[in-house]
């Protein structure tokens, strides 16, 4: 069965030219491109997407970081799209988490500048791509 997630190639990932490598990796992997947009995100669209962290000690820091040069916003789709690109993306912690082979885990240092973003449940990336993509179907 077919699944939906919402991927980011993070304001990091654009400025060092890795939106290829990414999309290399999603598409190898075997999975499709429902919609993908350059975007500049405002504070608007930030601090609904990232709603779950308010409160926490890095909240501020990382509506700053979205917020700081164009995202690649992408619906990916296919078989168990959320936990594949899951995968793909390694785990948040580049350096502690994420293995080798993952992305973060191939272009990473920092938790905060870890190059993606991958919805972590259907009903997130549900959430998320109507904020990113209201009008897709
Ligand atoms: P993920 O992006 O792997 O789903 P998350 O949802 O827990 O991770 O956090 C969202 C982003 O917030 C994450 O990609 C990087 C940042 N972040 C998470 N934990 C952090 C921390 N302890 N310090 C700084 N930034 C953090
Ligand atoms: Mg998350």
């Amino acid at each position: 069965m077919s699944e939906r997630t919402l991927v980011l190639v993070k304001p990091d990932g654009v400025a060092r030219g890795l939106v290829g490598e990414v999309l290399v990796r999603i598409e190898r992997r075997g999975l499709k491109l429902a919609a993908l947009e350059l975007k500049n995100v405002t504070e608007d669209l930030a601090s609904q997407h990232y709603a779950e962290h308010n409160g926490k000690p890095f909240y501020q820091s990382l509506l700053d970081f979205i917020t700081s040069g164009p995202v690649v916003a992408i619906v990916v789709e296919g078989p168990r799209a959320v936990s594949a690109f899951r995968q793909i993306a390694g785990g948040t912690d580049p350096v502690e988490k994420a293995a080798p082979g993952s992305v973060r885990g191939d272009f990473a240092l920092e938790v905060q500048e870890n190059i993606v973003h991958g919805s972590d449940s259907t009903e997130s990336a549900a959430r998320e791509i109507s904020l990113w993509f209201p009008d897709l179907p």
